[in-house]
């Protein structure tokens, strides 16, 4: 089976971090294909910047449906485009945070996700919230910049273990959610060294889009996530006009 995993911002370091981190789970014949938004912000930091990156993310997961991918990662943890994602594509799209969640669900009955700049920190509340989960986890920001996480002598990496110690401590934590894609890399080491669970989203993603391939299943087009009316759309996104036949 064939996996595309879109890194929605334009930092080919990141999407190179992503790409490791879900090869290093995937099942033997699972192909993984790793791709980086052509167009769009270097980094995915609040509500404007995730606006403007779903043109590109949509972009590529066109692309690769039609290059035979079965399933689709939206490898950002705000989940960027997902709805608009699943209504376009014709395959399962999971998105990280939702992935993660849920998988932290499974093993906790208290968990924290702890993302990075204090601008994230809303969105990724909205999406616990969203995905019912606001009873077992809270959400904390260890006030890093995404892309300080590309730069080993950014101290980022302390700074995020600082926060997860304070999770441990002052909520209770059972389970650490890294609430960064660009944090994939750091799940098993930060499990080693603080001896909980630390879950990361791009494997969790990986695993439960194998399991919806294998399973047979797809995003339901009746209803939500009904592929978009045809319409016409004009100026810098005439291309992005849905020529799919609508289903009313
Ligand atoms: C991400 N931003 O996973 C999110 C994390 C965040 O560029 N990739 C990004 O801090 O919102």
């Amino acid at each position: 089976m064939q996996i595309l995993v879109v890194n929605p911002n334009t930092t080919a370091s990141m999407t190179a971090t992503i790409g490791a981190a879900a090869r290093s789970v995937a099942g033997a014949s699972t192909e993984v294909v790793a791709v980086t938004s052509s167009m769009g912000p270097a980094s995915i930091e609040g509500y404007y910047d995730e606006a403007l990156a779903v043109p590109g993310l949509l972009v590529e997961i066109a692309a690769g449906e039609r290059a035979g991918a079965q399933a689709a990662i939206i490898a950002c943890f705000d989940d960027t485009g997902l709805d608009a994602a699943r209504a376009m594509a014709n395959i399962p799209v999971v998105g990280i945070c939702e992935a993660a969640l849920s998988i932290a669900s499974f093993i906790a009955q208290r968990f924290t996700v702890v993302t990075t700049t204090k601008r994230s920190w809303v969105p990724v509340e909205a999406l616990v919230q969203r995905y019912g989960m606001a009873g077992q986890a809270r959400v904390r920001a260890a006030d890093i910049p995404v892309l300080a996480l590309e730069d080993p002598a950014s101290g980022a990496a302390e700074k995020l273990r600082g926060e997860i110690a304070r999770a441990l401590d002052e909520d209770r934590a059972e389970a650490i959610v890294l609430g960064c894609a660009g944090m994939a890399d750091l799940a098993a080491e930060l499990q080693r060294e603080f001896g909980v669970p630390v879950i990361d989203g791009v494997g969790a993603a990986v695993k439960q889009a194998e399991a919806l391939i294998a399973l047979g299943l797809s995003t339901s087009k009746r209803g939500a996530y009904a592929n978009p009316l045809a319409k016409p759309y004009l100026g810098a996104l005439e291309s992005f006009a849905p020529d799919a036949v609508a289903a009313e």
